[in-house]
């Protein structure tokens, strides 16, 4: 079965949200087979976020997801890479389609909410970085 790696980002885990979230993975035939509340190093983040190093916003990306928990979840589906990507929507709340994650709960295109593997290369590396 097909793998992904969710992260529900930090400001979404201080404003109590992420039951709305999982329940929007479970109503979508997504399994929890792991998940985790878990503070972040500045090391994982980095590491995580390694193809970003160059932009100017990386700094910024890094204190930001090392700001407080996120909520860790390792998915299994059938497509889980990309129906996950779909029920996320665009990086950029305001370009997400109705009704997806970060139409709902995004704030910004830095403060989107959430983070969903690109590919699965992308899973089976984040999930290694994240759960080791
Ligand atoms: P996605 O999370 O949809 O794969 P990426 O990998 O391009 O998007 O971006 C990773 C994270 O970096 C985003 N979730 C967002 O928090 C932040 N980010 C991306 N582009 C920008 C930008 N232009 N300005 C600020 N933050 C950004």
């Amino acid at each position: 079965m097909d793998q992904t790696y969710l992260m529900i980002k930090p400001e979404l885990v201080a404003d109590q949200v992420i039951g709305e979230i999982l329940k929007m993975l479970t109503d979508n035939r997504f399994r929890i087979v792991r998940m985790e509340l878990k503070q972040l190093s500045a090391e994982t983040v980095k590491e995580f976020y390694v193809e970003h190093e160059a932009k100017p916003f990386y700094g910024e990306l890094v204190s930001y997801i090392t700001s407080g928990p996120v909520v860790a979840v390792q998915l299994e589906k059938d497509n889980a890479v990309k129906d996950l990507r779909t029920l996320v929507g665009a990086t950029n709340p305001a370009e997400a389609a109705p009704g997806s994650i970060r139409y709902l709960h995004g704030r910004s295109l830095q403060n989107n909410g959430v983070h969903a593997s690109d590919s699965d290369p992308s899973a089976e590396r984040e999930l290694g970085i994240i759960f080791g």
